[in-house]
């Protein structure tokens, strides 16, 4: 997979050279491309924003800089192959598992993080005409820019990818993953020392009987989900559970 990033902080996108993403890269399982987009600028100070029409606080990011950006990085590809572009905005769509899903099967994504309040619209509209274009939000919060948004999402695909993760079923039973546990948040887990400051391994882990362990760590899930998520219950299939769970 290639990945595309274009910024006014490069090094804020550092971090994708570290742990399961720089190792990726390392294997060749990644190709990342971090652009400043200071470099598609003419001008002497390099200008990337300017005031918004109609007034109000804050500077917009202008048109022009991301259009030579988008189209020198598009002509870029192998053939005739075609980008998904990921805009990253708190305005966006929810960023979820599922679209991280379908994202780790693009053989192509650009990711145009934007700092102050957002790219001039004619920008989305331009390149929503020719390509794929998602704009995406992490959360119900407004950070600073979309450049720690992309570590975010590219986190979450670049595990999904095929030899990424160490052990292939590493991903079968996450919080979100579908499954026979969809629609529950994992449980607690347990290692080694069997007690550490007077505190033990919950018996049922050390019985060796897998059924038991089985049901025990379903509960377990629907209590923490219930706890903490109780939308998550509310919206799932009522088929999906079970005459013990909805006893918990
Ligand atoms: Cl993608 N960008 C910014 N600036 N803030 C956010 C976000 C994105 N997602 C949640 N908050």
């Amino acid at each position: 997979m290639r990945l595309d990033v274009v910024t006014i902080f490069p090094e804020y996108l550092e971090p994708l050279n570290v742990s399961l993403v720089g190792k990726a890269r390392a294997r060749g399982q990644l190709d990342v491309r971090v652009h400043d987009l200071r470099n598609w600028t003419h001008d002497k100070h390099n200008t990337v924003d300017d005031t918004p029409y109609g007034g109000g606080p804050g500077m917009v990011m202008k048109p022009e800089p991301w259009g030579e950006a988008l189209d020198e990085i598009i002509a870029s590809g192998q053939g005739d192959e075609r980008p998904v572009l990921v805009v990253p905005t708190p305005s966006g769509r929810p960023f979820t598992q599922e679209l991280a899903v379908e994202l780790s099967g693009k053989p192509w994504l650009v990711f145009t993080p934007a700092r102050y309040e957002g790219i001039d619209r004619r920008v989305i509209e331009e390149y929503g005409e020719r390509f794929d274009v998602r704009e995406v939000s992490i959360g119900d919060y407004v950070l600073a820019g979309g450049e720690a948004p992309v570590l975010v999402m590219v986190e979450a695909i670049a595990r999904l990818l095929p030899g990424v993760l160490g052990n292939a079923e590493s991903h079968r039973d996450d919080s979100f993953a579908p499954g026979a546990m969809a629609d529950l948040l994992e449980g607690p887990v347990y290692t080694k020392p069997p007690e550490w400051r007077g505190r033990g391994i919950p018996e049922v882990l050390l019985s060796g009987h897998h059924g038991r362990i089985a049901r025990w760590r379903r509960d377990e899930a629907f209590k923490r989900t219930d706890r903490n998520r109780p939308d998550l219950i509310e919206r799932a299939d009522p088929a999906s559970f079970d005459k013990k769970d909805r006893e918990m």
